[in-house]
């Protein structure tokens, strides 16, 4: 996979070079290249930015410098559409970075990130990509405001790259996690050795040895903890999906589960 990250602080992401991402970085499965937007300028002072129209507060990102620096990356004009990278902007006020967008990401050839600062970049610049056929992305990673994107792209890019084959040593542990598969739950406890520790004991049913008992242990753990957590996404479970011993847990948790989801009854 090839990654190409425009920010006006492309040092930042100098991080990436530790951590697995790394790692993975010298194995070749992925490269990454940041680029310094004020690369792609032409006056002394180098400015990437100009008062909103409109007025308000802030600086807005100037959509000819970002036009002129994403034409080259994305290989525009002469590209064709096949093979063109996906182009993402970290946004807070676009649609949520999920799972699944992650997934679906870490299909892809090439990805170009960019990342806005300030009050944010001119709307014009993701409208006018897309009329000209690329897949442009904007994504939110939550509900609190950044001073830039780039923070928000380096959690996309690990949610992104720690799905490639190859790139995490044991890849059950991404199948069994949280948020994988349409039917989310919180992860259940985990516990390690000693079974007992200052006066705190692992439950004993995983010491029991019986496997069938510590993972129904287990998925009710989840269903327990996701209802006092997250019941958004309990009421996004897909009652069809759900065994016998998952709706006797959710309707004694309070949760009518009949229908296409549960509903939350008492
Ligand atoms: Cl993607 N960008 C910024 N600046 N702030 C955010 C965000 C993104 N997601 C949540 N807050």
């Amino acid at each position: 996979m090839d990654i190409d990250i425009v920010s006006v602080f492309p040092e930042y992401f100098d991080v990436l070079d530790l951590s697995l991402l790394g790692k993975a970085k010298s194995k070749g499965l992925i490269s990454v290249h940041a680029h310094n937007l004020r690369d792609w300028t032409h006056d002394v002072h180098q400015s990437v930015d100009d008062t909103p129209v409109g007025g308000g507060a802030g600086m807005v990102m100037k959509p000819a410098v970002w036009a002129e620096c994403l034409d080259e990356l994305l290989g525009l004009p002469e590209a064709d559409n096949t093979d063109r990278p996906i182009l993402i902007f970290p946004n807070p006020s676009a649609p949520l970075f999920t799972q699944q967008d992650a997934t679906e990401l870490s299909h892809a050839q090439h990805l170009v990130f960019g990342c806005g600062r300030y009050e944010g970049y001119d709307a014009r610049i993701p409208t006018y990509y897309r009329e000209r056929g690329v897949d442009v992305r904007e994504y939110s990673i939550g509900d609190y405001v950044l001073n830039g994107g780039e923070v928000a792209v380096s959690v996309m890019l690990e949610a992104i790259t720690r799905l490639l084959p190859g790139f995490m040593g044991n890849p059950d542990s991404i199948v069994e996690e949280s948020y994988t598969g349409g039917n989310a739950l919180l992860e259940h406890n985990q516990y390690t050795k000693p079974a007992s520790w200052r006066g705190l004991d692992v439950p004993a049913v995983l010491l029991s040895g019986d496997h069938a008992k510590v993972d129904r242990f287990r998925r009710d753990e989840a269903l327990k903890k996701t209802d006092r957590i997250r019941p958004d996404l309990i009421a996004q479970l897909d009652c069809h999906a759900l065994s016998k011993a998952d709706r006797k847990t959710l309707i004694e948790l309070g949760w009518e589960v009949s229908g296409d989801h549960p509903r939350r009854i008492s």
